[in-house]
């Protein structure tokens, strides 16, 4: 591991400083970055400037990522719910009671009534042991994990069009292409080290950028064209701008005979989405829609970019479909710099559902219905007759356990109760279950509701792998031991197989669990931890000899032919009414992360956006008489919540925007639970609010 680790300086005596490489907490950029570790503290960090991400640069949660390690309420010791109330306990007698009461509860109601959420906070060997547990140990396929609100819709969509899930290029070819068109991505606030590439690609070889988002963000001021459509109407100006380029005759006719299928059926469907049309649907004047379809079309390398602004919708499903059937319309999918590229969300969700945590899969997307994989995995894990009917997602889990169908639930390094849709149904769900495991690095929300809390480490605090955005597999290392006696998750999950019985979840350490991986995995198959040294490879990487892949579908899709899906626009589930006039959309800010569990303790951070707020457009705020910083209340039909108005042209008249970190103002009480119906993702970009002053002639009501 030369270079890995190094000894900074010796000062006062025994005082060392050690430094070491590893990759960081935060986004799917994957950055890699330096730990500077003084007497078990993590004291700094900086970038690493060969690293192919980061070259020298990091945003400002990966320069502080190392002050909510260092926390003083960090979770050292395992809880037990004793009395109504969560009281320290000792390692064996909290493993112990964890293995006996899931199993009780499976040998009781069935294997089905147990559900396991995964993290993709935690490591590629601890979300692969997490659905090792689950499917060896429990035989429950009720696996799942935050993908399934955020990425589920393009796992489900590029899946059927390309027959791979992941993004088709690697994000130092960003910076070569001709054109980006950037859709329901705030990618300078979201994936910073991707939106400065973008800005680079614009500023230095005057790449076009065409950005489609309703909001005004950042990367508006570098765009030559804003689509400013209204929230939800995306597979509209898709099938308008194919429209466009069909009629005009911009399609790549050979690309479309010789690499896809279905083209006929597509080209009937957008017949319709002239852009008159499209106007009336989407708000967006014809003439830059035709402008748009254009540039993107006519350009050699031209690469689409997108995130929740596209998945956050019952129309999942469709509205990625859509993307990938403009990117096959015009040849613009299967080259360098040239592609289709959905940005992954958390520092490894690409891992985790790599690794099967979810419901209808095993590692490397092997189907839990293939006999065949069935008799792999059995012959692997020494077991018998694993369950083959695909389990529950997210979403349903919640929906089973208020129903009493879903009894006990084991969680490790996730936060619902903040993070999913429509919260007080969640808290009904958490408490209506008999047995709740959250495993955590703090105490979360969730973590109240818990019968035992385990204390993990974080990533500071032990080895293992994230699979970046790009499909980059890539170390974490062990800077620090952890805090009291939490332990690393790969740990604890392998304790609770061993007192349920199974003597097959022994490691040593993560590498050897990367082994059996590698070994179950096609796409993991040449992965080994010798070989990650010192910026990892990127997956498909069959054998040990295989160099990974940058891009995909070269010279012919994973699926074979790339399949045309042609989607009719359908309206989001919930739109503003008389009662519910605003349009309301969550989403997030540069300085904070999710349900603010790390961020909200590094002051650094804290200090910048230290309270929630509702983003009001000035002309709605004058019609209400608003000003800003006062507190409104926000309505929806699921409940309410009081938080202070900033007024700003970022929104468009009638909308509203919440970001979804503040514990205090829970955008998700609001949100509508609604989902899409094959990927199962809430719609938590669209749903119906109304907002009243809480201050009138100077009394609040
Ligand atoms: N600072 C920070 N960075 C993060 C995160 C974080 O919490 N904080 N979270 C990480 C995770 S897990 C994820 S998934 C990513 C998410 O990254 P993004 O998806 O970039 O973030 P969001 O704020 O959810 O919203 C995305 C964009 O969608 C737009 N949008 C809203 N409605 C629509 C619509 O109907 N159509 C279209 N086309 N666009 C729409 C919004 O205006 C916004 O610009 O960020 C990752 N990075
Ligand atoms: N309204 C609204 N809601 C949303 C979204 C939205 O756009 N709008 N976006 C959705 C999306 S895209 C996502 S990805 C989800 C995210 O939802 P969650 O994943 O529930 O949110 P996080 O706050 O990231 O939760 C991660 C948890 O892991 C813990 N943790 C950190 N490191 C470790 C570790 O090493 N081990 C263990 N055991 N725990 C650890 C943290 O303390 C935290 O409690 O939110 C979704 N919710
Ligand atoms: S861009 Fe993402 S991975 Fe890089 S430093 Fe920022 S949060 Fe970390
Ligand atoms: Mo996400």
């Amino acid at each position: 591991m030369k270079g890995v680790v190094c000894l900074v300086g010796k000062f006062e005596g025994e005082r060392s400083v050690s430094r070491i490489l590893t990759t960081c907490i935060y986004c799917g950029c994957g950055c890699g970055l330096y730990l500077d570790a003084d007497q078990g503290r993590i004291i700094g960090s900086y970038p690493s400037g060969n690293h192919p991400v980061s070259r020298g640069a990091l945003c400002v949660k990966g320069w502080n990522s190392y002050e909510f390690v260092n926390k003083l309420d960090r979770l050292t010791k395992p809880l037990i719910r004793r009395n109504g109330r969560l009281e320290e306990s000792g390692w064996e007698e909290a493993l112990d009671l964890v293995s006996r009461r899931l199993l009780e509860i499976g040998d009781r109601t069935g294997p089905d009534s147990l559900a396991f959420l995964s993290s993709a906070k935690t490591t590629n060997e601890e979300n692969y042991l997490m659905m090792k547990l689950a499917r060896a140990v429990f035989r429950a396929n009720n696996i799942d994990h935050c993908a399934r609100l955020c990425h589920a819709s393009t796992v489900v969509g590029l899946k059927a069009a390309f027959g791979s899930g992941a993004m088709t290029n690697s994000i130092e070819e960003f910076e070569d292409a001709d054109c980006f068109l950037v859709t329901g991505s705030d990618t300078t606030a979201q994936h910073p080290l991707i939106g400065s590439r973008i800005i680079n690609a614009v500023r230095d070889r005057s790449a076009a950028l065409i950005v489609a988002d309703p909001r005004n963000i950042e990367l508006v001021k570098y765009a030559d064209i804003h689509l400013r459509q209204k929230n939800g109407t995306d597979v509209a100006w898709i099938n308008g701008m194919m429209n466009v380029i069909i009629e005009e005759g911009l399609h790549a006719s050979r690309y479309i005979e010789e690499r896809t299928e279905g083209f006929a059926k597509l080209r009937e469907v957008v017949k319709d989405y002239t852009p008159g049309y499209v106007e009336v649907i989407t708000g967006i004047p014809a003439y830059l829609l035709v402008a748009s379809a254009r540039i993107y079309a006519r350009s050699e390398k031209a690469m689409i970019i997108y995130s929740m602004g596209i998945t956050q919708h019952v129309t999942g499903v469709d509205n990625v479909k859509s993307l990938a059937n403009l990117a096959m319309l015009t040849g613009h999918v299967g080259f360098r710099s040239t592609g289709v590229n959905p940005l992954r969300g958390q520092n490894n969700v690409q891992g985790a559902c790599d690794m099967g945590a979810l419901p209808k899969v095993f590692t490397g997307y092997q189907s839990v219905g293939d006999k065949e994989v069935r008799e792999k995995f059995e012959a692997v894990w020494g077991v018998k007759d694993l369950p083959a009917v695909p389990g529950l997602t997210v979403t349903e889990i919640f929906d089973r356990a208020r129903k009493g169908d879903v009894r006990g639930l084991y969680i490790i390094g996730e936060n619902p109760a903040l993070s999913d849709p429509d919260s007080n149904r969640v808290r009904v769900a958490l408490q209506q279950l008999d047995f709740l495991v959250v495993q955590d690095i703090f105490l979360s929300e969730t973590a109240e509701y818990a019968d035992v809390v385990l204390p993990a480490a974080g990533f500071a605090e032990k080895d293992g792998t994230f699979t970046n955005t790009e499909r980059r597999v890539q170390r974490i290392r062990k800077a620090i031991d952890p805090p009291g006696e939490a332990r690393a998750d790969w740990e604890i999950i392998s304790g609770v197989a061993e007192r349920c019985g199974y003597k097959g979840m022994r490691y040593s350490s993560p590498s050897e669990i990367m082994d059996e991986i590698a070994e179950l995995t096609p796409i993991y198959g040449g992965m080994r931890y010798d070989r990650l040294e010192p910026f990892g490879l990127q997956w498909p990487c069959p054998s040990r000899d295989h160099p990974g892949t940058p891009y995909l579908h070269k010279g012919t899709f994973a699926r074979g032919k790339g399949q045309f899906m042609p989607a009719v626009y359908i309206a989001p589930d919930e739109l503003p009414d008389q009662e519910y006039s605003f349009l309301l959309s969550t989403g997030r800010v540069y300085w904070h992360w999710h349900t603010g569990t790390m961020t909200r303790r590094t002051s650094t951070l804290d200090r910048e956006v230290p309270e929630a707020y509702v983003e009001l457009h000035p002309r709605d705020a004058e019609r209400m008489q608003v000003i800003g910083g006062e507190e409104v209340r926000v309505s929806s039909r699921r409940g309410n919540i009081e938080i202070r108005v900033k007024i700003t042209e970022k929104v468009k008249e009638g909308s509203v925007f919440i970001p979804f970190h503040f514990k205090e103002a829970a955008a998700n009480i609001l949100t509508n639970p609604a989902v899409d119906p094959t990927a199962k993702i809430p719609e938590y970009k669209v749903c119906a609010v109304k907002i009243e002053k809480m201050i009138k002639c100077g009394k609040v009501v």
